[in-house]
C-alpha cells in the first residue's frame, strides 16, 4: 500500500500513527497539494491528502475512510467493538478532525490570500471553534487504556499540528491536553517521529 501524504499534515500523522500501530506496511509517498501532481489528482478528485492506493488498485479517501479500512484489513482491532465506546471513538475524531479542518482554514487564509485581503473575522471564527472544541476535550480527556483507537490517534495528530502552526496560543489554557500528550506518548512512543511536522 502507499500512502500519499505530506508531513505537516495532520491527517496524514493520524492514519501513518494508525497503520504503525497496526503493523501495516504503508509506504508513504510525500506530494505536494499545490502542485496537484497527477499521481494525486488521477486517484482523488478532490486533490487531497492523504490518499490510500491500494495493493488492490483502490484509492481510498478521505483519513476517516482509510481509517476504516485500515481497522478492517486488522480484524477491526482501531475502534472498540461495544457500541458505545465505539461511538465515543468516533465523535472524538470526528470532534479533532472537525478542530483541524478550522486550523487548516486559518492556515490557507494566511497563505493563499494577499496580506491586505486576509479577512480576520473569518479566521477569528475559525480560532473560536478550534478552542471551543478544544476546551470540550479539555474537560473530558479520553482514557488511554489497554488499547487505542481511532480517537486517540485523531487527538495526537490535532496537537501535534497544534504545537506546528499554533506554538504559544493554546498550551497555557490547555495544559490537559498536554499532559494527554505526555501519557499518549509513553503508551506509542513513534508519536514523536510521526507527528506532524515541517
Ligand atoms: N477531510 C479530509 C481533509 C483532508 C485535507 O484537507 N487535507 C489537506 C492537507 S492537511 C489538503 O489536502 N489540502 C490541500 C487542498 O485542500 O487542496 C481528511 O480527513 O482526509
Amino acid at each position: 500500500m502507499k500512502l500519499l501524504c505530506s508531513p505537516t499534515s495532520p491527517y496524514s500523522s493520524k492514519v501513518l500513527m494508525a497503520a504503525h500501530y497496526l503493523e501495516l506496511g504503508v509506504t508513504e509517498i510525500r506530494v505536494d497539494t499545490n502542485a496537484g501532481p497527477a499521481i494525486l489528482v488521477d486517484n482523488n478528485p478532490l486533490g487531497k491528502i492523504p490518499t490510500l492506493l491500494t495493493d488492490d488498485g483502490v484509492s481510498v479517501f478521505d483519513s476517516v475512510a482509510i481509517m476504516h479500512y485500515f481497522g478492517r484489513l486488522k480484524n477491526r482491532k482501531l475502534y472498540p467493538s461495544k457500541n458505545g465506546k465505539r461511538t465515543d471513538a468516533e465523535i472524538l475524531e470526528a470532534l479533532c478532525d472537525g478542530i483541524c479542518d478550522c486550523l487548516l482554514a486559518i492556515v490557507y487564509e494566511r497563505r493563499f490570500r494577499d496580506e491586505e485581503k486576509v479577512h480576520q473575522p473569518w479566521i477569528d471564527r475559525q480560532w473560536k471553534k478550534a478552542v471551543s472544541g478544544l476546551n470540550h476535550i479539555s474537560a473530558h480527556p479520553p482514557k488511554i487504556g489497554r488499547r487505542l483507537n481511532g480517537g486517540h490517534f485523531a487527538l495526537a495528530a490535532t496537537i501535534g499540528y497544534l504545537e506546528l502552526r499554533f506554538k504559544g496560543q493554546w498550551e497555557a489554557e490547555h495544559p490537559e491536553l498536554i499532559d494527554w500528550a505526555r501519557k499518549f506518548e509513553k503508551k506509542f512512543p513513534a508519536y514523536q517521529e510521526l507527528k506532524a511536522h515541517g
